[in-house]
């Protein structure tokens, strides 16, 4: 890649390469699946079902984003670092450091093509109503915007201070907003909620997302930033400063909200920032490097992280190096060991992410579109087989025949009736359980306990009806486990029918796990009895606030989880029954080529030989069909192959 700014410093930008093969490797499997979806569409082994499924696989692995989130207090130099890291290349620092409270709100910088280049802002008032920040995040319309020329960097820069802006409002006003717990005197606020900055940069172009934070103060205002963008991130940097050590409140931020993320082991990466200051011009080298080597040490076990997953660096000075193309202060800096870190780490998770989805998705695709194929063939190189027998002519082998293909009618004919036995009950199930798992019942219910607890007087009462919330959704998911298990032992009994009494089809009945939507629910109901019922500082905020908190952060995390059993029950579903009916279709349809094939020997229409080439021809091009196939299997499954290719690497 060449830069503006002529050659690159040393190292090259890690970030950046390991981001773009990232989405070369994507794109790439996406045409791989592609490429699977369009021969078996043509040579009729897959379903419509089952290949729009592989069609949204395509379309979310060639447009996913990835996140890198900055947490840490106030001034640790979160800013600085994004500006060093992703955009030096600009020549300037795009967005504002500086000391004391800088950045105020949230702030989004990614690319989105579709949308001309711009800053969103949402006012902080909206912090009043009681619609959640994700539904505001989804229709970003609504939002005051700043339309951007990226081809002037300082006006970008000019900007984007938009994120510092604050106003002076009364006390009451910001304890309304749940900014403060209490405040009598006019108090400084943030004027936004939150930003977006939609800008056309290499980096982001390869679908990276940086979100910066507040401090502390603020991140536990907005559970939408703590409970689902940051665990959500591909990677979460948290700072801490050199010149501060780990302060008590660096501490509470981090055992608060980052330590307690699931699999935070792998995506966090601790920064010990500004160690510049550890350099004081007298110093000798040796003995900076040895109080870099105690800080990054002594930081390590104050969070209970391994000291490899801490990197001692310098934000400020990376960022001036670059600009000015100074390798040896680049080298000081640093910076490059977290960016090369970030990469690989990184970019290695995700694609295990990629392949682990690839192969939930596929394997279903494979195996049915396999099936298919396998039953062509053998019941091309029966007929075959009968037909070489026939050559004789002999009388009682035509009659043993007819006799195979009329009882073979029959079992076809049983098995159609129990295919629409099994499809009126299986229609039931899926009625039955869209309505229990229905997302929208789960909402009304938040939409009732969250007026129910802006009324309670009492914290006793909001407890009640935070249970009765809790007590609803179980016992929905209870009663569709009960269906699920119904539904699964159908299968079961349908599946042996066919394969055993009827021999016509042989589809596994897939296993379906249901425990870890308890867990998430369990987890759910333990957060909120932590954060609204126990005698936490939470209970001090005013209701308003409090109950919006609670559907924010509970609330719309109980609907997700509703929404993905929804989605996948459907899904297991539809995995039985339509890989059943193909194979049943097939198989009549094969049937009755063969007894078309036997009666115009029989009435002498066709000669022997030419209806022995013809079935010879078509065994051939079903060999073909699965030769094929297993190249596509074979192409899929080396994109999975991660860890094989790590270990090339
Ligand atoms: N000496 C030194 N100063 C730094 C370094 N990185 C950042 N700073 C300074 O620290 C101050 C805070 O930096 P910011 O990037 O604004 O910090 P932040 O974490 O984004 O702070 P908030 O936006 O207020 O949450 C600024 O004055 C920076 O110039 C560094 O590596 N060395
Ligand atoms: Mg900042």
């Amino acid at each position: 890649m060449t830069a503006a700014t002529g050659t690159r410093a040393l190292p090259a930008r890690a970030l950046e390469g390991s981001l773009a093969q990232l989405k070369q490797w994507r794109a790439a499997a996406s045409e791989s699946l592609a490429e699977f979806r369009r021969w078996a569409t043509i040579n009729r082994v897959l379903d419509e079902q089952t290949s729009a499924r592989l069609a949204h696989l395509e379309r979310r692995l060639g447009s996913e984003r990835l996140t890198i989130a900055f947490v840490a207090e106030y001034s640790r130099g979160k800013t600085e670092l994004i500006n060093a890291l992703c955009f030096a290349d600009l020549g300037t620092r795009l967005l504002p450091s500086g000391l004391g409270r800088t950045t105020l709100c949230p702030t989004e910088i990614l690319w989105d093509p579709s949308r001309p280049p711009s800053i969103r802002l949402l006012p902080i008032g909206t912090r009043e109503s009681p619609k959640a920040l994700r539904e505001y995040i989804a229709e970003m319309d609504t939002w005051k915007e700043i339309a951007l020329d990226p081809t002037n960097v300082e006006a970008v820069a000019e900007a984007c201070k938009a994120i510092t802006e604050s106003m002076t409002v009364a006390g009451p006003v910001a304890v309304n907003l749940g900014l403060l717990p209490e405040a009598t005197e006019r108090v400084e606020i943030p004027r936004w909620r939150y930003a977006v900055i939609n800008f056309p940069h290499p980096l982001l172009e390869t679908g990276l997302t940086i979100l910066d934070t507040p401090g502390y103060n603020t991140m536990g205002a907005e559970p939408e930033i703590t409970v689902n963008r940051i665990p959500d991130a591909a990677a979460i940097v948290f700072m801490l400063g050199a010149d501060t050590g780990v302060t008590r409140s660096d501490r509470e931020l981090w055992g608060e909200h980052i330590q307690t993320i699931h699999g935070v082991e792998q995506s966090c990466y601790v920064v010990l920032n500004k160690i510049d200051g550890l350099r004081d011009g007298f110093k000798p080298e040796t003995q900076v490097l040895s109080e870099i080597d105690r800080q990054v040490r002594s930081s390590a076990e104050a969070l209970h992280v391994e000291p490899t997953r801490v990197f001692a660096l310098s934000a400020k000075q990376g960022l001036i190096s670059r600009i000015q193309d100074d390798r040896d202060g680049l080298i000081k800096s640093r910076l490059y060991r977290l960016e090369q870190a970030l990469g690989r780490g990184m970019v290695h998770q995700r694609r295990l992410d990629h392949a682990a989805a690839i192969r939930a998705e596929t394997r279903s695709a494979f195996a049915e579109s396999r099936a298919l194929i396998e039953s062509r063939l053998g019941f091309a190189r029966d007929q075959l087989e009968e037909l070489v027998a026939l050559q004789g002519r002999n009388q009682k082998l035509v009659e043993a025949l007819a006799r195979k293909a009329s009882s073979e009618r029959i079992r076809i004919e049983q098995a159609r009736a129990v295919m629409m036995a099994a499809r009126t009950v299986h229609n039931r199930h899926v009625d039955e359980l869209t309505r229990l798992l229905d997302p929208n019942t789960i909402r009304d219910a938040g939409i009732k306990t969250r007026t129910a607890v802006q009324a309670s007087a009492f914290s006793s009462g909001i407890g009640q009806t935070l249970d009765q919330f809790f007590r609803h959704a179980r016992e929905r998911m209870k009663a569709s486990v009960e269906l699920i298990h119904e539904a699964r032992s159908m299968m079961g009994s349908v599946a042996r029918k066919f394969r055993e009494e009827y021999q016509v089809a042989s589809v596994e009945v897939p296993e379906f796990a249901t425990g870890r939507f308890f867990v998430e629910l369990d987890r759910l109901e333990e957060r909120c009895a932590r954060d609204f019922k126990g005698a936490g500082s939470l209970l001090t905020r005013r209701r308003s606030t409090l109950s919006s908190l609670f559907f924010d952060s509970v609330v719309l995390n109980v609907i997700h989880v509703f929404e993905i059993a929804d989605r996948e029950v459907r899904t297991w579903m539809n995995g039985f029954i339509r890989p059943l009916d193909a194979q049943l279709t097939a198989f009549q349809e094969q049937s009755n080529n063969r007894i078309e094939g036997m009666g115009r020997i029989q009435n002498a229409e066709t000669d022997l030989v030419a209806r022995l080439e013809e079935l010879k021809k078509l065994a051939a091009d079903v060999e073909t069909q699965l030769r094929q196939w297993e190249a596509h299997q074979e192409r899929v499954a080396a994109w999975i192959d991660v860890e094989k290719e790590a270990s090339l690497a």
